[in-house]
């Protein structure tokens, strides 16, 4: 099986070919064993064909995620209520922008280009999270975005921060204390409105409530009995924990949160369950799911859109950024 797309005729490559399957029989093992310890695999390590390649699929799907989950927030920049949440708003996105920066590197260490990913992106071949294609429709949205969908972004990453690829797992420590924040400034936002605001505020609030629930259930992705990629990615301690277990941690979490704040979560099939410990709830729409991720949700075209857009507009500054380092590369070897 490590030997397929090697040359089989003649006695030179035949023996070549049992001395490759032997060394390649052993890192295999050498991997096998350090993933299993749930040990680390570094970029310069050997790794499977496969392991690389799921691992460009997740991790260049959540730095578009990241990219593109900049621009529901970044609609609301201009017209935050108040100094104060305009600063904190914008630290936020900006905040997105760079976990989007620090995954494409991560990615980049796995041999792929970051023109190659963001091609892939722009063309809509690759995915990025259902949830960037609901829409922001009121100021509420921006907090219920930092409460449940920061929330549920860092209930799916704080394992992550555990992956046995070693720089996936580095970039996703420091991604998780700045989504820590955000999902704060989101709860507090959404407190203020609600303690402190008028009926017509704390009305937008539940409003929002009810329009982002479901899609953020959504987020952790298919059932664990339909996820084509998890028992792989569990094996390779990619995945440490399933998309059922993450999402029920969510539910149970969230529930005590909603209390708190005063508002419902819009599913009359939430209920306690005393046999199980946690909460139950509802069926979810998976066909709702799978028509946002196969590219019709309310704002997919709009969302690629404005990327694509924002991409052919900044090709000047790569192209000024490039002159200046082959200019700055010129002098230097100038002046040696
Ligand atoms: N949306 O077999 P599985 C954030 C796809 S970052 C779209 O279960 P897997 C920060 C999946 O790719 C949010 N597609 O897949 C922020 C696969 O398709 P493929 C992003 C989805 O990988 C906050 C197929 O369905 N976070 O929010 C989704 O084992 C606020 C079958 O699924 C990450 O990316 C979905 N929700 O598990 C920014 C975390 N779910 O590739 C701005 C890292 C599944 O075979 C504002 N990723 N699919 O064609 C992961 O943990 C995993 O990739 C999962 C999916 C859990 C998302």
């Amino acid at each position: 099986m490590y030997t397929q797309a090697m040359d089989t005729q003649g006695r030179e490559a035949a023996e070549d070919k049992t001395l490759r399957s032997v060394e390649e029989l052993h890192l295999q093992q050498r991997f096998d064993a350090t993933v299993d310890d749930g040990g680390f695999i570094e970029a310069k390590d050997w790794m499977p064909a496969n392991y690389r390649k799921k691992l460009v699929r997740q991790i260049s799907q959540h730095a578009h995620s990241e990219i593109v989950g900049m621009l529901p927030e970044g609609n609301w920049i201009s017209r935050a209520p108040t100094l104060k949440r305009k600063a904190i708003l914008l630290a936020k996105v900006q905040d997105e922008g760079g976990h989007g920066l620090y995954l494409y590197a991560a990615a980049e260490t796995l041999g792929v280009s970051r023109d190659e990913l963001l091609d892939a992106l722009h063309s809509g071949k690759a995915k990025y999270s259902s949830i960037f294609n609901y829409p922001t429709l009121t100021w509420a949205d921006v907090g219920v975005i930092g409460w449940l969908v920061d929330g549920a972004a860092i209930m799916n990453q704080v394992p992550i921060c555990r992956c046995s690829y070693a720089p996936y797992a580095r970039a996703m420590v420091r991604i998780c204390r700045e989504e820590s924040f955000h999902q704060r400034q989101g709860y507090d936002s959404l407190l203020v409105m609600m303690e402190q605001g008028t009926n017509a505020q704390r009305a937008l609030v539940q409003d929002a409530v009810n329009r982002w629930w479901w899609p953020c259930l959504m987020m952790f992705g298919p059932p664990d009995d339909q996820s084509p990629n998890s028992a792989q990615g569990m094996r390779w301690g990619i995945k440490r924990v399933s998309n059922d277990e993450l999402r029920q941690k969510f539910v149970d979490a969230t529930v005590e949160q909603a209390k708190l704040l005063g508002v419902m979560l819009p599913d009359p099939g939430l209920k306690w369950n005393d046999t199980r410990k946690h909460w139950d709830f509802s069926a979810i729409d998976w066909d709702e799911f799978w028509r946002v991720v196969n590219g019709n949700g309310p704002c997919n075209r709009e969302r690629l859109a404005a990327r694509v857009k924002a991409w052919d507009e900044g090709a000047w500054v790569r192209e000024a950024a490039l002159a200046h380092a082959a200019k700055q590369r010129e002098r230097e070897a100038q002046a040696a």
